[in-house]
């Protein structure tokens, strides 16, 4: 069991794995998330980073913020990567070539990289049990290339590949259950986390680093650009998130489902509960929504975001 207790004094000390210079937009989720996870280090790490905006915007040539070794792997393989990395160090340390006990090896991809393109690696790298961090940072769209609709993108998002107008109104599909899918393949350490909870996110993510095993965090992330609303509002935004049951924190540890943070306490309260309407309208990506025509689509996001609150709390032991 983890003894892992975030020491806000020690992290103010510790030096952030990624610097600041880098080249993300204002107010993107991705950085936070990342320095947030970066804080859970236990030592030497090595991080791996699929395709994405945290890629191109942080290693321009001849730049880097990276202060942690790094490397920039394509858009599909960043778990093949991280298990080679995995792999490598465990051989080298078993033939005394490593003076490292332990390093901590955390792969970083968006959702296209993990729902879509990257989801062979990824379920390849579960499989075989590699010891090492998957961190998904889900902006809900392949923000990189242009906002073009992905896996993780919610019912009735606005994309410019689901774009919002005569012949659709946005995306027609739900997102993809992507941390059901991992767990599916019976790893030990499944969690939700947002940079607005950052306790919770920082303790998960020294829990999934002290895990012998593949472990995942799907984290996240908005996007100012995409979703379009003011950089200010990042925070406050996934706040609505979890405080609407649109994005619960939880976690699942060795088979036992639980609730986290405010999730558990909209659980024992569930006059706490917001509407999935606090989440949407905040978020140009759904202002097509809010039309007379277009309400049956909230409608079906509030019926979708139910059902799954109910099924997660009905597996949570903590509820
Ligand atoms: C095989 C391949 N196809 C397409 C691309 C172009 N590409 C680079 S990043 C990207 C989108 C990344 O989206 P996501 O993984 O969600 O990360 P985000 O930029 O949103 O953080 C695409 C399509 C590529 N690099 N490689
Ligand atoms: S486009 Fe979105 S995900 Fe990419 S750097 Fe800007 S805010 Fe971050
Ligand atoms: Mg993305």
């Amino acid at each position: 069991m983890s003894t892992f207790r975030f020491n806000i004094r020690e992290a103010a000390r510790k030096p952030l794995g990624l610097l600041p210079g880098h080249r993300l937009c204002a107010g993107c989720a991705e950085p936070i998330v990342v320095k947030q996870v970066l804080l859970a280090t236990r030592g030497p790490t090595i991080v791996a980073t699929a395709t994405g905006c945290l890629e191109v915007s942080t290693s321009i040539y001849p730049y880097t913020s990276w202060n942690v070794p790094w490397i920039h792997v394509a858009f599909e393989n960043v778990a093949a990567v991280a298990s080679g990395i995995e792999a490598a160090s465990k051989i080298l340390r078993e033939k005394g070539r490593s003076k490292y006990d332990h390093i901590d090896v955390i792969a970083f991809a968006g959702d296209g990289g993990t729902y879509d393109i990257g989801i062979q690696a990824l379920s390849g790298a579960l499989e075989r049990g590699h010891d090492f961090l998957y961190v998904l940072l889900d902006n809900e769209a392949y923000m990189n290339t242009g906002i073009q609709r992905s896996g993780g993108t919610p019912l009735g998002a606005s994309t410019t590949t689901t774009p919002a107008g005569k012949v659709i109104p946005g995306k027609p599909e739900n997102k993809k259950p992507i941390a059901d899918i991992v767990v599916a393949h019976r790893v030990p350490y499944v969690a939700t986390a947002t940079p607005a909870h950052y306790l919770d996110l920082i303790r998960k993510a020294r829990k999934a680093l002290e895990v012998n095993g593949p472990t995942f965090i799907h984290a996240l992330s908005p996007c100012p650009r995409g979703w379009r609303y003011s950089e200010s509002l990042t925070i406050d935004i996934c706040k609505k998130a979890v405080e609407t049951c649109y994005f619960p924190l939880w976690e699942y540890d060795n088979g036992v489902y639980r609730l986290t943070d405010r999730s558990l306490a909209i659980a024992k309260n569930p006059g706490m509960k917001k509407p999935v309407e606090e989440f949407l309208k905040v978020q140009g990506r759904f202002s097509h929504l809010f039309t007379p025509q277009n309400q049956w689509i909230i409608k079906r996001l509030q019926e979708y975001v139910d059902a799954v609150w109910e099924n997660l709390k009905s597996k949570c032991e903590n509820v």
